[in-house]
């Protein structure tokens, strides 16, 4: 499953266009600090991320992402430019 949500998000360019953002680790990014991420909060760290990919990484589909989800959108999107 995390293979397929890692390859969904590449298949969007989000790994070059965000490979910039500074302070994209999980405490950063939850602002409200509820230990989850919602798609807001998401995108005031990856502006360029979709709703569909949020939805992509959102793997057990309760609108946030847990810190293990947040962690694998956050690893297609810093890992290296292959
Ligand atoms: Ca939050
Ligand atoms: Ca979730």
């Amino acid at each position: 499953m995390k293979k397929i949500v890692l390859t969904s998000l590449f298949a969007l360019g989000l790994s070059t266009a965000v490979m910039a953002q500074a302070a994209t680790d999980f405490a950063s990014v939850d602002t409200d600090a509820n230990g989850s991420v919602s798609l807001a909060e998401a995108q005031v760290a990856w502006p360029d991320l979709t709703e569909e990919a949020f939805n992509a990484a959102d793997t057990d589909g309760n609108g946030e992402l847990s810190a293990d989800e947040y962690d694998a959108l956050a690893a297609a999107n810093a890992a290296p430019a292959q």
